[in-house]
């Protein structure tokens, strides 16, 4: 069957503000010769998001990645850290690049976020730290988390890299925790192309990390700390401030779409459309399809067939970090803690969505579903 859309639809086709007020804010920056270091368009997108997320620091970084590895770092983790392994691969690449084992623990079935029950039989006398993922918006189970680490003694973080405008009990995502990691990828609902942040009502944490992202200056000619290079450029930040004008505009673009799929989906037999807590806030900005036994097709032959057509659906996150190197090497026998994990990396399909889609485009994908 090929129904050949001439338009192709990507996952993660970036959500672009008005252009106009970007060329501007370009011409700004020319005009005032200041590129990166702390700028004033850095310094106001970091106002604005921590009003927004209603946290007491954010800290804006080059991208999600780096702004993970000076998380764990500022936090002074070491020895193993446990988190999911349905995720992107980042998330366990950033604590293996300062020699910490990722361990992997296994998912909920029905949230696809790691698995409160499944952590705490994987601590050992070397876990210094949980990092939870928020996978595709859903908050994890944050207060079942907090109280192992509590209990346990260990540092809790997260990899909020999908969750940015989401909510947990009334709360915004961004102040769990000791700390919070976005990512602003192009992809992510929010972009600055690329970019992150960190966020935190930890004072003396936030010091610490704002020291870490500019090599450790605290001033001129004043190196009190060591660190590296984290720092957003003006660039980014005003993609960012461009972008944030219209944040409800690209949520609520996702939600028309989400809504258009799951009134389609419903009605198709082996298909299950990923579901939202309606009382919270919520991105929206990821269309997870779990492709089950009753579907005539497998999940490999659906992609496929999208394919053929041009919807560049995509497989997040298969095949799980712990089936892809180094881990499959280093931990060749994490897989037999992880059988949700796997079954659930080899059934799910992230559909096309964003302010790119059309209502039009969405039956388009439907019509072929
Ligand atoms: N933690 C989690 C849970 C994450 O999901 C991510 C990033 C991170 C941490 C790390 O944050 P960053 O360091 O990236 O800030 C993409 C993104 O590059 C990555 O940011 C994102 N997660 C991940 C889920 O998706 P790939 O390897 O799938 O990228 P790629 O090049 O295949 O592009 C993805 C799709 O987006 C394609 O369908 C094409 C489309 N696209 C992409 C770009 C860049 C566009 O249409 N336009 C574009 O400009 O990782």
């Amino acid at each position: 069957m090929s129904i050949s859309f001439k338009e192709t639809l990507h996952v993660g086709a970036p959500n672009i503000g008005d252009r106009q007020r970007f060329h501007q804010y370009v011409d700004e920056i020319f005009d005032r010769r200041w590129l990166t270091n702390r700028g004033e368009l850095v310094q106001e997108l970091e106002q604005k998001l921590a009003d927004y997320l209603g946290v007491k620091h954010c800290i804006l970084m080059c991208n999600g990645t780096v702004a993970l590895e000076i998380a764990i770092r500022a936090l002074d983790l070491a020895g193993e850290v446990i988190i999911p392994s349905l995720t992107f691969i980042a998330t366990a690449h950033a604590l293996q690049w300062q020699q910490i084992k990722p361990v992997f623990c296994d998912i909920d079935r029905h949230t696809y976020n790691i698995d409160p029950k499944a952590v705490e039989k994987l601590i050992t006398e070397k876990t210094t730290a949980i990092m939870g993922v928020h996978l595709y918006s859903r908050p994890c189970d944050i207060d079942a988390l907090q109280a192992i680490a509590d209990k346990h003694g260990l540092k809790l973080l997260f990899d909020a890299a999908h969750a940015f405008g989401c909510s947990y009990k009334g709360q915004m995502i961004g102040n769990f925790g000791a700390c919070e990691v976005f990512s602003f990828h192009a992809t992510k609902v929010f972009n600055t192309f690329e970019g992150g942040a960190i966020t935190t009502n930890n004072d003396s944490l936030a010091e610490k990390m704002r020291l870490m992202q500019n090599f450790g200056f605290a001033g001129v000619d004043n190196v009190i700390h060591v660190g590296t290079n984290g720092k957003m450029t003006e660039i980014s930040a005003a993609m960012g401030l461009v972008n944030f004008l219209e944040i409800n505009k690209f949520i609520e673009a996702n939600k028309r779409n989400y809504d258009l799929y799951k009134q389609a989906i419903a009605e198709i037999n082996g298909l299950k459309l990923i579901e939202f807590d309606e009382n919270q806030c919520c991105n929206w900005q990821y269309i997870v399809v779990e492709v089950g036994d009753e579907y005539p097709r497998s999940r490999d032959a659906l992609i496929d067939l999208l394919h053929a057509n041009n919807i560049r659906a995509r497989k997040y996150f298969w095949p799980g970090c712990h089936r892809m190197e180094p881990y499959r090497s280093l931990q060749p026998d994490a897989g037999s803690l992880l059988s949700v994990t796997d079954l659930v990396a080899s059934r799910l399909l992230a559909m096309p969505t964003g302010t790119g889609m059309t209502a039009k485009s969405v039956g388009n994908v439907l019509d072929l579903l």
